[in-house]
Protein backbone atom coordinates (compact mmCIF):
# COMPACT_ATOMS: atom_id res chain seq x y z
CA UNK A 1 0.00 0.00 0.00
CA UNK A 2 1.74 3.31 -0.97
CA UNK A 3 2.33 5.32 1.78
CA UNK A 4 -0.38 8.11 1.34
CA UNK A 5 1.63 11.03 0.88
CA UNK A 6 0.91 13.65 4.28
CA UNK A 7 -0.04 17.45 2.58
CA UNK A 8 1.04 19.93 4.96
CA UNK A 9 -2.75 21.79 5.28
CA UNK A 10 -2.33 25.02 7.28
CA UNK A 11 -4.38 24.99 11.10
CA UNK A 12 -7.29 26.69 11.24
CA UNK A 13 -6.07 29.40 13.72
CA UNK A 14 -3.65 30.41 10.98
CA UNK A 15 -6.54 30.45 8.36
CA UNK A 16 -8.15 33.04 10.46
CA UNK A 17 -5.26 35.07 11.53
CA UNK A 18 -4.24 35.57 7.43
CA UNK A 19 -8.01 36.30 6.73
CA UNK A 20 -8.33 39.13 9.75
CA UNK A 21 -4.81 40.25 8.25
CA UNK A 22 -6.18 40.67 5.07
CA UNK A 23 -9.42 41.82 5.78
CA UNK A 24 -7.74 44.83 7.79
CA UNK A 25 -5.18 45.76 4.91
CA UNK A 26 -8.16 45.30 2.19
CA UNK A 27 -10.46 47.78 4.67
CA UNK A 28 -7.60 50.03 4.69
CA UNK A 29 -7.03 50.70 1.18
CA UNK A 30 -10.60 50.54 0.18
CA UNK A 31 -10.61 53.87 2.62
CA UNK A 32 -8.34 55.16 -0.24
CA UNK A 33 -10.54 54.43 -2.99
CA UNK A 34 -13.08 56.97 -3.97
CA UNK A 35 -16.64 54.77 -2.93
CA UNK A 36 -14.58 52.40 -1.67
CA UNK A 37 -16.29 52.19 2.25
CA UNK A 38 -19.42 51.63 0.19
CA UNK A 39 -18.52 49.52 -1.84
CA UNK A 40 -17.11 47.02 1.60
CA UNK A 41 -20.43 48.30 3.48
CA UNK A 42 -22.35 47.18 0.80
CA UNK A 43 -20.47 43.97 -0.89
CA UNK A 44 -18.24 42.34 1.25
CA UNK A 45 -19.87 43.46 4.60
CA UNK A 46 -22.57 41.21 3.87
CA UNK A 47 -20.62 37.99 4.03
CA UNK A 48 -19.15 39.01 7.76
CA UNK A 49 -22.67 38.90 8.80
CA UNK A 50 -23.96 35.88 6.90
CA UNK A 51 -20.85 33.93 8.72
CA UNK A 52 -22.18 35.60 12.14
CA UNK A 53 -25.71 34.62 11.34
CA UNK A 54 -24.42 31.03 10.66
CA UNK A 55 -23.12 30.48 13.79
CA UNK A 56 -25.47 32.09 15.76
CA UNK A 57 -28.45 29.98 13.70
CA UNK A 58 -26.66 26.85 15.68
CA UNK A 59 -26.19 28.33 19.04
CA UNK A 60 -29.50 27.50 20.29
CA UNK A 61 -30.05 23.58 18.70
CA UNK A 62 -26.86 23.13 19.80
CA UNK A 63 -27.17 24.15 23.71
CA UNK A 64 -30.23 22.20 24.09
CA UNK A 65 -28.68 19.21 22.32
CA UNK A 66 -25.63 19.02 23.97
CA UNK A 67 -26.97 20.19 27.39
CA UNK A 68 -29.66 17.53 27.16
CA UNK A 69 -27.53 14.68 26.27
CA UNK A 70 -25.01 16.28 28.43
CA UNK A 71 -27.06 15.61 31.13
CA UNK A 72 -28.44 12.22 30.35
CA UNK A 73 -25.05 10.84 30.10
CA UNK A 74 -24.29 12.15 33.41
CA UNK A 75 -27.05 9.84 34.64
CA UNK A 76 -26.21 10.56 37.75
CA UNK A 77 -28.15 13.59 39.09
CA UNK A 78 -25.52 14.34 42.24
CA UNK A 79 -22.59 14.65 40.23
CA UNK A 80 -24.72 17.52 37.95
CA UNK A 81 -25.51 19.09 41.43
CA UNK A 82 -22.15 18.69 42.45
CA UNK A 83 -20.76 20.64 39.24
CA UNK A 84 -23.24 23.04 39.04
CA UNK A 85 -22.50 24.38 42.05
CA UNK A 86 -18.42 24.10 41.30
CA UNK A 87 -18.99 25.80 38.35
CA UNK A 88 -21.34 28.80 39.14
CA UNK A 89 -18.70 29.36 42.19
CA UNK A 90 -15.59 29.41 40.13
CA UNK A 91 -17.50 31.44 37.87
CA UNK A 92 -18.49 34.28 40.34
CA UNK A 93 -14.69 33.91 41.99
CA UNK A 94 -13.20 35.03 38.58
CA UNK A 95 -15.57 37.91 37.88
CA UNK A 96 -14.89 39.13 41.00
CA UNK A 97 -11.07 39.47 40.28
CA UNK A 98 -11.58 40.58 37.16
CA UNK A 99 -13.31 43.58 38.69
CA UNK A 100 -11.02 43.72 40.78
CA UNK A 101 -8.05 44.00 38.48
CA UNK A 102 -10.02 46.29 36.32
CA UNK A 103 -10.73 48.97 39.39
CA UNK A 104 -6.64 48.23 40.31
CA UNK A 105 -5.63 49.57 37.29
CA UNK A 106 -8.12 52.20 36.35
CA UNK A 107 -7.03 54.18 39.49
CA UNK A 108 -3.34 53.53 38.91
CA UNK A 109 -3.06 54.71 35.49
CA UNK A 110 -5.84 57.24 35.92
CA UNK A 111 -6.25 56.98 31.76
CA UNK A 112 -9.77 59.66 32.22
CA UNK A 113 -7.25 62.60 33.65
CA UNK A 114 -5.83 62.64 29.64
CA UNK A 115 -9.08 63.83 27.84
CA UNK A 116 -9.47 67.30 27.26
CA UNK A 117 -12.56 69.18 27.11
CA UNK A 118 -12.49 70.00 23.27
CA UNK A 119 -12.84 66.29 22.70
CA UNK A 120 -15.16 65.70 25.42
CA UNK A 121 -17.45 68.37 24.15
CA UNK A 122 -16.97 66.85 20.91
CA UNK A 123 -17.98 63.43 21.50
CA UNK A 124 -21.00 63.90 23.67
CA UNK A 125 -22.39 66.09 21.07
CA UNK A 126 -21.86 63.45 18.47
CA UNK A 127 -23.07 60.60 20.29
CA UNK A 128 -25.48 62.29 22.81
CA UNK A 129 -28.23 60.35 20.79
CA UNK A 130 -27.32 56.99 21.56
CA UNK A 131 -27.19 57.59 25.09
CA UNK A 132 -31.02 57.49 24.84
CA UNK A 133 -31.30 53.75 24.58
CA UNK A 134 -29.01 53.20 27.37
CA UNK A 135 -31.07 55.81 29.69
CA UNK A 136 -33.96 53.33 28.76
CA UNK A 137 -32.07 50.19 29.89
CA UNK A 138 -30.87 52.41 32.82
CA UNK A 139 -34.54 52.57 33.80
CA UNK A 140 -35.92 49.11 33.31
CA UNK A 141 -33.02 48.12 35.48
CA UNK A 142 -33.57 50.71 38.42
CA UNK A 143 -36.92 49.95 38.41
CA UNK A 144 -36.53 46.04 38.46
CA UNK A 145 -36.55 44.37 41.61
CA UNK A 146 -33.96 42.25 43.25
CA UNK A 147 -35.00 39.13 42.08
CA UNK A 148 -35.89 40.05 38.80
CA UNK A 149 -33.15 38.47 36.98
CA UNK A 150 -33.85 35.32 39.08
CA UNK A 151 -37.28 35.89 37.53
CA UNK A 152 -36.24 36.20 34.39
CA UNK A 153 -34.81 32.83 34.39
CA UNK A 154 -37.87 31.16 34.05
CA UNK A 155 -39.10 31.24 30.09
CA UNK A 156 -43.05 31.20 29.66
CA UNK A 157 -42.76 30.27 26.24
CA UNK A 158 -39.66 27.71 25.59
CA UNK A 159 -40.47 28.76 21.51
CA UNK A 160 -40.49 32.64 21.99
CA UNK A 161 -37.36 31.96 24.24
CA UNK A 162 -35.96 30.35 21.49
CA UNK A 163 -36.48 33.40 19.34
CA UNK A 164 -33.30 34.97 20.88
CA UNK A 165 -29.05 34.85 22.13
CA UNK A 166 -30.15 37.14 24.80
CA UNK A 167 -32.82 34.37 26.07
CA UNK A 168 -29.84 32.17 26.54
CA UNK A 169 -30.03 31.47 30.63
CA UNK A 170 -34.16 30.79 29.82
CA UNK A 171 -32.71 28.17 27.27
CA UNK A 172 -30.36 26.84 29.75
CA UNK A 173 -32.84 26.68 32.35
CA UNK A 174 -35.36 24.58 30.23
CA UNK A 175 -32.76 22.01 28.69
CA UNK A 176 -31.43 21.55 32.75
CA UNK A 177 -34.92 21.05 33.74
CA UNK A 178 -35.70 19.03 30.69
CA UNK A 179 -32.49 16.38 31.01
CA UNK A 180 -33.09 15.93 34.24
CA UNK A 181 -36.63 14.83 34.06
CA UNK A 182 -35.38 12.93 31.46
CA UNK A 183 -32.71 10.66 33.83
CA UNK A 184 -35.81 10.35 36.21
CA UNK A 185 -37.93 8.63 33.70
CA UNK A 186 -37.48 4.97 33.37
CA UNK A 187 -34.90 4.16 31.00
CA UNK A 188 -36.39 2.04 28.39
CA UNK A 189 -38.99 5.02 28.60
CA UNK A 190 -36.14 7.84 27.51
CA UNK A 191 -33.55 5.81 25.65
CA UNK A 192 -35.02 6.91 22.25
CA UNK A 193 -35.19 10.52 23.34
CA UNK A 194 -31.94 10.48 24.71
CA UNK A 195 -30.11 8.72 21.29
CA UNK A 196 -32.52 11.27 19.51
CA UNK A 197 -30.53 14.50 21.20
CA UNK A 198 -27.00 12.71 21.12
CA UNK A 199 -27.70 12.08 17.38
CA UNK A 200 -28.63 16.18 16.67
CA UNK A 201 -26.00 16.82 19.47
CA UNK A 202 -23.39 15.32 16.69
CA UNK A 203 -25.20 16.78 13.66
CA UNK A 204 -24.71 20.51 15.13
CA UNK A 205 -20.79 19.56 15.82
CA UNK A 206 -20.61 18.76 11.99
CA UNK A 207 -22.31 21.91 11.07
CA UNK A 208 -20.09 23.83 13.04
CA UNK A 209 -17.14 22.10 11.31
CA UNK A 210 -18.53 23.37 7.88
CA UNK A 211 -19.67 26.51 8.79
CA UNK A 212 -15.75 26.83 10.05
CA UNK A 213 -14.46 26.12 6.59
CA UNK A 214 -15.85 29.59 6.35
CA UNK A 215 -14.33 31.50 9.08
CA UNK A 216 -11.47 32.92 7.31
CA UNK A 217 -13.20 34.38 4.39
CA UNK A 218 -16.32 35.80 7.17
CA UNK A 219 -13.63 37.35 9.28
CA UNK A 220 -11.90 38.98 6.22
CA UNK A 221 -15.30 40.78 5.07
CA UNK A 222 -15.56 41.84 9.30
CA UNK A 223 -12.55 42.91 10.16
CA UNK A 224 -12.79 45.15 6.47
CA UNK A 225 -16.05 46.32 7.40
CA UNK A 226 -14.92 47.20 10.73
CA UNK A 227 -12.06 49.09 8.95
CA UNK A 228 -13.58 50.98 7.05
CA UNK A 229 -16.14 52.14 9.68
CA UNK A 230 -14.50 53.17 12.19
CA UNK A 231 -14.63 56.57 14.05
CA UNK A 232 -11.92 59.39 12.58
CA UNK A 233 -8.87 58.40 13.81
CA UNK A 234 -7.90 61.22 15.75
CA UNK A 235 -10.94 60.04 18.16
CA UNK A 236 -8.43 57.48 19.72
CA UNK A 237 -5.80 59.04 20.29
CA UNK A 238 -7.94 61.09 23.27
CA UNK A 239 -9.49 57.36 24.37
CA UNK A 240 -5.23 55.54 23.80
CA UNK A 241 -5.07 55.49 27.58
CA UNK A 242 -8.74 54.05 28.64
CA UNK A 243 -8.15 51.25 25.28
CA UNK A 244 -4.82 50.25 26.86
CA UNK A 245 -5.58 49.71 30.54
CA UNK A 246 -8.65 47.72 29.43
CA UNK A 247 -6.53 45.82 27.13
CA UNK A 248 -3.77 45.67 29.38
CA UNK A 249 -6.38 44.20 32.11
CA UNK A 250 -7.58 41.79 29.66
CA UNK A 251 -4.50 40.28 28.87
CA UNK A 252 -3.36 40.03 32.62
CA UNK A 253 -6.40 38.03 32.99
CA UNK A 254 -5.17 35.41 30.14
CA UNK A 255 -1.93 34.98 31.79
CA UNK A 256 -3.76 34.36 34.99
CA UNK A 257 -6.27 31.84 33.73
CA UNK A 258 -2.97 29.79 32.01
CA UNK A 259 -1.44 30.16 35.15
CA UNK A 260 -4.09 28.50 37.51
CA UNK A 261 -5.02 26.49 34.57
CA UNK A 262 -1.66 24.90 34.16
CA UNK A 263 -0.92 24.78 38.21
CA UNK A 264 -4.23 22.62 38.60
CA UNK A 265 -4.59 20.31 35.70
CA UNK A 266 -0.92 20.09 34.91
CA UNK A 267 -1.47 20.90 30.93
CA UNK A 268 0.86 23.48 29.48
CA UNK A 269 0.17 26.53 28.23
CA UNK A 270 0.53 25.72 24.55
CA UNK A 271 -1.60 22.70 25.20
CA UNK A 272 -4.00 25.15 26.30
CA UNK A 273 -3.49 27.70 23.52
CA UNK A 274 -3.37 25.87 20.92
CA UNK A 275 -6.44 24.07 21.47
CA UNK A 276 -8.47 27.00 22.28
CA UNK A 277 -6.85 29.75 19.72
CA UNK A 278 -9.50 28.96 16.66
CA UNK A 279 -12.03 29.87 19.37
CA UNK A 280 -10.33 32.95 21.01
CA UNK A 281 -9.51 33.98 17.29
CA UNK A 282 -13.69 33.82 16.43
CA UNK A 283 -14.44 35.37 19.51
CA UNK A 284 -12.44 38.56 18.64
CA UNK A 285 -13.56 38.37 15.03
CA UNK A 286 -17.22 38.17 16.21
CA UNK A 287 -17.57 39.80 19.24
CA UNK A 288 -19.94 37.66 20.45
CA UNK A 289 -19.92 34.70 23.04
CA UNK A 290 -23.16 32.91 21.81
CA UNK A 291 -21.61 33.00 18.13
CA UNK A 292 -18.22 31.23 19.14
CA UNK A 293 -20.17 28.85 21.85
CA UNK A 294 -20.39 26.06 19.13
CA UNK A 295 -16.60 26.64 18.49
CA UNK A 296 -15.39 27.20 22.05
CA UNK A 297 -17.17 23.66 23.10
CA UNK A 298 -15.96 21.40 19.99
CA UNK A 299 -12.45 22.66 20.64
CA UNK A 300 -12.45 22.46 24.77
CA UNK A 301 -14.07 18.89 24.09
CA UNK A 302 -12.08 17.50 20.96
CA UNK A 303 -8.63 19.56 21.36
CA UNK A 304 -8.71 20.00 24.92
CA UNK A 305 -9.76 16.83 26.52
CA UNK A 306 -12.73 18.16 28.78
CA UNK A 307 -15.36 15.64 28.67
CA UNK A 308 -18.38 16.63 26.71
CA UNK A 309 -20.93 16.08 29.94
CA UNK A 310 -18.75 18.19 31.58
CA UNK A 311 -18.55 20.72 28.45
CA UNK A 312 -21.80 20.75 27.36
CA UNK A 313 -22.65 21.97 30.68
CA UNK A 314 -19.79 24.33 31.44
CA UNK A 315 -19.86 26.11 28.49
CA UNK A 316 -23.49 27.34 27.45
CA UNK A 317 -23.85 28.34 31.62
CA UNK A 318 -20.56 30.09 30.90
CA UNK A 319 -21.27 32.14 27.73
CA UNK A 320 -23.80 33.73 29.18
CA UNK A 321 -23.01 34.24 32.94
CA UNK A 322 -19.08 34.22 32.93
CA UNK A 323 -17.95 37.21 31.39
CA UNK A 324 -14.61 38.06 33.27
CA UNK A 325 -13.62 40.80 30.25
CA UNK A 326 -16.39 42.53 30.40
CA UNK A 327 -16.55 42.70 34.01
CA UNK A 328 -12.95 43.66 34.21
CA UNK A 329 -14.07 46.41 31.03
CA UNK A 330 -16.97 47.68 33.36
CA UNK A 331 -15.05 48.56 35.62
CA UNK A 332 -12.63 50.16 33.84
CA UNK A 333 -15.19 52.57 31.71
CA UNK A 334 -17.12 53.50 34.78
CA UNK A 335 -14.08 54.61 36.67
CA UNK A 336 -12.95 56.02 33.42
CA UNK A 337 -16.12 58.09 32.66
CA UNK A 338 -15.65 59.27 36.61
CA UNK A 339 -12.47 60.54 35.98
CA UNK A 340 -13.22 62.38 32.58
CA UNK A 341 -15.60 64.46 34.73
CA UNK A 342 -13.37 64.98 37.26
CA UNK A 343 -15.76 62.91 39.99
CA UNK A 344 -13.38 61.24 42.67
CA UNK A 345 -14.97 57.88 43.15
CA UNK A 346 -15.47 56.81 47.01
CA UNK A 347 -13.37 53.56 48.04
CA UNK A 348 -17.07 52.38 48.72
CA UNK A 349 -18.60 53.67 45.33
CA UNK A 350 -15.61 51.39 43.62
CA UNK A 351 -16.49 48.55 46.15
CA UNK A 352 -20.00 48.67 44.88
CA UNK A 353 -18.86 48.84 41.15
CA UNK A 354 -17.43 45.23 41.94
CA UNK A 355 -20.99 43.93 42.97
CA UNK A 356 -22.72 45.72 40.46
CA UNK A 357 -20.15 44.93 37.48
CA UNK A 358 -20.22 41.23 38.45
CA UNK A 359 -24.06 41.43 38.34
CA UNK A 360 -23.97 43.44 35.53
CA UNK A 361 -21.86 41.05 33.33
CA UNK A 362 -23.48 38.03 34.45
CA UNK A 363 -26.89 39.92 32.49
CA UNK A 364 -24.75 41.01 29.51
CA UNK A 365 -26.00 39.00 26.97
CA UNK A 366 -23.68 37.21 25.15
CA UNK A 367 -23.71 39.11 21.80
CA UNK A 368 -21.72 42.12 20.54
CA UNK A 369 -22.44 45.41 22.78
CA UNK A 370 -23.84 43.88 25.31
CA UNK A 371 -21.35 44.77 27.96
CA UNK A 372 -21.42 48.83 26.97
CA UNK A 373 -25.52 48.33 27.26
CA UNK A 374 -24.94 46.39 31.09
CA UNK A 375 -22.57 49.55 31.73
CA UNK A 376 -25.74 51.70 32.48
CA UNK A 377 -26.27 49.71 35.09
CA UNK A 378 -22.95 50.64 37.06
CA UNK A 379 -23.05 53.95 35.66
CA UNK A 380 -26.40 54.75 37.39
CA UNK A 381 -25.52 52.94 40.64
CA UNK A 382 -21.99 54.97 41.19
CA UNK A 383 -24.05 58.33 39.83
CA UNK A 384 -22.17 58.42 37.22
CA UNK A 385 -23.09 61.16 34.08
CA UNK A 386 -24.38 58.28 31.13
CA UNK A 387 -23.45 61.14 28.45
CA UNK A 388 -20.22 59.85 29.74
CA UNK A 389 -20.68 56.68 27.13
CA UNK A 390 -20.19 59.12 24.75
CA UNK A 391 -16.76 59.22 25.28
CA UNK A 392 -16.29 55.77 24.76
CA UNK A 393 -18.83 54.72 22.66
CA UNK A 394 -15.99 55.54 20.06
CA UNK A 395 -13.58 52.74 21.38
CA UNK A 396 -16.51 50.28 22.34
CA UNK A 397 -16.34 47.75 19.19
CA UNK A 398 -12.20 46.91 19.27
CA UNK A 399 -12.50 46.46 22.82
CA UNK A 400 -15.45 44.30 22.96
CA UNK A 401 -13.54 42.41 20.48
CA UNK A 402 -10.74 41.96 22.93
CA UNK A 403 -13.24 41.26 25.95
CA UNK A 404 -14.96 38.34 24.18
CA UNK A 405 -11.51 36.43 23.72
CA UNK A 406 -11.20 36.84 27.58
CA UNK A 407 -14.65 35.62 28.18
CA UNK A 408 -14.66 32.84 25.85
CA UNK A 409 -11.28 31.76 27.62
CA UNK A 410 -12.14 31.86 30.94
CA UNK A 411 -15.25 30.04 30.28
CA UNK A 412 -12.51 27.31 28.81
CA UNK A 413 -10.13 27.48 31.57
CA UNK A 414 -13.20 26.93 34.10
CA UNK A 415 -13.83 23.86 31.94
CA UNK A 416 -10.70 22.26 32.45
CA UNK A 417 -10.85 22.73 36.26
CA UNK A 418 -14.26 21.68 36.28
CA UNK A 419 -13.31 18.80 34.68
CA UNK A 420 -9.88 17.69 36.06
CA UNK A 421 -12.00 18.55 39.81
CA UNK A 422 -14.68 15.22 38.60
CA UNK A 423 -11.71 13.55 36.99
CA UNK A 424 -13.18 14.30 33.87
CA UNK A 425 -10.41 15.41 32.15
CA UNK A 426 -8.30 12.81 29.68
CA UNK A 427 -6.63 13.15 26.45
CA UNK A 428 -7.68 15.30 23.65
CA UNK A 429 -9.27 13.26 20.48
CA UNK A 430 -7.10 15.63 18.04
CA UNK A 431 -3.96 16.18 19.14
CA UNK A 432 -3.24 19.95 17.90
CA UNK A 433 -0.21 18.88 16.14
CA UNK A 434 -1.64 16.53 14.11
CA UNK A 435 -4.47 19.89 13.39
CA UNK A 436 -1.80 21.62 11.60
CA UNK A 437 -0.62 18.73 9.47
CA UNK A 438 -3.55 17.16 8.91
CA UNK A 439 -3.05 14.58 6.12
N1 LIG B 1 -19.71 40.82 23.24
C1 LIG B 1 -20.04 40.18 24.52
C2 LIG B 1 -19.80 38.68 24.40
O1 LIG B 1 -20.27 38.12 23.44
C3 LIG B 1 -19.24 40.77 25.62
C4 LIG B 1 -19.53 42.23 25.82
O2 LIG B 1 -20.27 42.85 25.07
O3 LIG B 1 -18.94 42.75 26.79
O4 LIG B 1 -19.14 38.10 25.28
Amino acid sequence: MAEKQSKKKLALHWKIMIGMALGILFGIVMLYVSNGPDIVKDWIKPFGSIFIKSLKLIAIPLILASLISGITNLKDISKLSKMGGRTIGIYIVTTILAVSIGLVLVNLVKPGNSITDKTRTELVKNYSGDTQKYKDEAKRQKDAGPLQALEDLVPENIFAAATSNRNMLQIIFFAVFFGISLVLIPEEKGKTVQSFFNGVNEVILKMVDLIMLAAPYGVFALLAALVVEAPNPDLFQALGFYALTVVFGLLGMIVIYIIIMSAYTKKSPKFFLNGIAPAQLLAFSTSSSAATLPVTMERVTEHLGVDEDVSSFVLPIGATINMDGTSLYQAVAAVFIAQAFGMDLTLGTQLGIIATATLASIGSAAVPGAGMVMLVGVLGYAGIPEAGLALIFAVDRPLDMCRTVVNVTGDATVSMIVAKSIDKLGEPKVKDWDDNFVQ
